[in-house]
């Protein structure tokens, strides 16, 4: 056996040594009765048949036959872990929010990261966005920031995000992962320009999910004790500095070691090496938003820091690790709904949108009472209200209080302290169409001034080398938009699609379409 093994992979030594002292517990069934025989059915002679009174069995096989809830739809691979968040600047001029309410100030925090497309059993070194969401546990209920390793998104409309995210997963006919569904949409929606030249450079691939940064993404509202309204975005830098994997060793570790980020987190925190990020606010008034050369809410878009510099608010420090993965992270809910007096939704579409659908989806996940579960409840606060009952309802579901408001027995009283803040909004209803306002300068912006030559080659060929998967009239398409982004950006993309075709065609690979009543076509007699 291994001398040197790590404490993911010692975890079930450990745990029993943490129990050396005691006794091994007493079986039971789940009713809490004591098991005889947990090794052998109760059967009616040696070989059977099996009797439906040994309920030993029916109790633990029915339970397992329970034992999955439906995965995220969207990050479901994933690692949690827990600490706490530490003021070490004030910034109260912006923002009245518990968590912010003195420098020194701790907050309890959760944490998950993620990928996003690839189902819970998939490899944690794939290229693909990481999810890094945080629930802060405060004193008025809990503020969960369901953030991204990227500052930006794909889309700007909420709209789009059921087919989007289709087009990341599985074909609906070969359930395989398909580069023309992927390509057709990024090459058909050029505001998802930004978005995907991040993924296919160097930080698309990040090392674990201790060497990244976190972003809140989104245009956030902040308000202070005067009831004054800013606009604001959140950044966590990683304290561990920014480590990405070379192409090879990510594929080596998809295959070898699927579970890599997972097991690099657990272990660092294991051994009191607690990673750490710091958090700084931008910071945009609403005169300045009104007059800004952009749409401040669109979510393709950066707020360049020369215009609004970062701004240090405080470290984020994860130094205790999930006691039982599926109670503390499984179950965990994000919700960017969850958001404590202090801060509120700007108008930003994609964020609006998602107010609606996290506990949307943890109501068809977890249950109605989703918020009971510890790992969700707003602990740090007491939760009164006229809601009660539904599945699972694991609390006192309060007691002998009156469940109808208004009444005269003295039950929870509305706050008008706690008002959201007022805001104007003028402009007709109407479905209005976003899509081009200008998806490429800062595009190109990152193209040259933050990417160096090697870096820029990088990218062109890890972004060929997915693209090439697709049909031609996509490629082309694709190689089109990143024209208006850069020539340079399209001819070396380019070049290694040329590269690819031609290495292609002397390897003929007839990719064949059928669909059910149809004839079948090739690849050349459809376009
Ligand atoms: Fe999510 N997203 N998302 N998302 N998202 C979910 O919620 C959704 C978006 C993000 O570790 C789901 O509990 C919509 C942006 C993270 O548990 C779901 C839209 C950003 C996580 C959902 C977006 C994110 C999720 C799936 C567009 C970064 C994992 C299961 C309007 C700023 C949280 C679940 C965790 C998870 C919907 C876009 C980050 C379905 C509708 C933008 C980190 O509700």
């Amino acid at each position: 056996m291994a001398e040197n093994r790590d404490n993911s992979t010692d975890q079930m030594k450990l745990w029993k040594a943490s129990r050396a002292t005691q006794k091994a517990d007493r079986l039971t069934t789940g009713g809490g009765h004591p098991v005889g025989d947990k090794l052998n059915l109760q059967t009616a002679g040696s070989r059977g048949p099996l009797l439906v009174q040994d309920v030993v069995f029916t109790d633990e096989m029915a339970h397992f036959d329970r034992e999955r809830i439906p995965e995220r739809v969207v990050h479901a691979k994933g690692a949690g872990a827990f600490g706490y968040f530490q003021v070490t600047h004030d910034v109260t001029r912006y923002c009245k929010a518990k968590v912010f309410e003195h420098i020194g100030k701790s907050t309890p925090v959760a944490v998950r990261f993620s990928t996003v497309a690839g189902e819970s059993g998939s490899a944690d070194t794939v290229r693909d966005p990481r999810g890094f969401a945080v629930k802060f546990y405060t004193e008025d209920g809990n503020w969960d920031l369901t953030g991204n390793n990227t500052p930006i998104f794909f889309i700007k409309d909420a709209m789009l995000f059921p087919s989007f995210i289709h087009t990341q997963k599985r074909n609906p006919q070969t359930h395989m992962k398909d580069p023309d569904m992927v390509w057709d949409f990024w090459s058909l929606r050029p505001e998802s320009l930004h978005q995907v030249s991040f993924l296919f450079s160097d930080r698309g691939l990040p090392d674990g999910f201790r060497h990244m940064n976190g972003y809140g993404s989104h245009t956030f509202k902040m308000v202070n004790a005067a009831d004054e309204c800013f606009y604001c975005k959140f950044h966590y830098k990683t304290d561990q500095g920014i480590k990405n994997l070379p192409v090879d060793e990510a594929e080596r570790l998809a295959a070898t070691n699927p579970d890599y980020a997972i097991g690099d987190l657990f272990n660092a925190i294991a051994s009191g090496n607690h990673p750490s990020w710091t958090m700084s606010i931008q910071i945009m008034t609403f005169d300045q938003a009104e007059k800004y050369q952009f749409n401040p809410f669109d979510l393709t878009k950066i707020w360049p820091h020369k215009d609004y510099p970062l701004i240090p608010v405080g470290k984020l420090v994860l130094n205790r690790n999930p006691t039982n993965y599926f109670v503390e992270v499984e179950q965990m809910a994000f919700d960017p709904s969850n958001m404590p007096p202090g801060i509120e939704p700007s108008p930003d579409k994609m964020l609006q949108g998602r107010l609606f659908s996290y506990p949307d989806t943890h109501r068809h996940r977890l249950g109605a009472n989703y918020l009971q579960i510890p790992v969700n409840c707003p602990y740090r606060t007491r939760v009164a209200n006229y809601q009660r009952d539904g599945p699972m309802c694991l609390s006192d579901n309060q007691g002998g209080a009156p469940n109808y408001f208004p009444n005269s027995f003295s039950a929870p009283e509305a706050q008008p302290g706690f008002m959201e803040s007022k805001f104007k909004v003028l402009p007709d209803v109407a479905r209005y169409n976003t899509s081009d306002e200008d998806n490429v300068t800062q595009v190109r912006d990152f193209y040259t001034r933050v990417l160096n030559e090697e870096q820029q080659q990088r990218l062109c060929q890890n972004l060929a080398g997915s693209l090439k998967g697709a049909q031609l009239f996509i490629q082309k398409r694709m190689v089109e938009t990143l024209k208006a982004v850069h020539p340079g950006y399209a001819s070396r993309v380019q070049a290694c699609l040329d590269q690819h075709n031609k290495e292609a065609k002397k390897k003929p690979n007839l990719h064949v379409y059928t669909r059910p009543g149809a004839p079948t076509l090739t690849a050349s007699s459809k376009m």
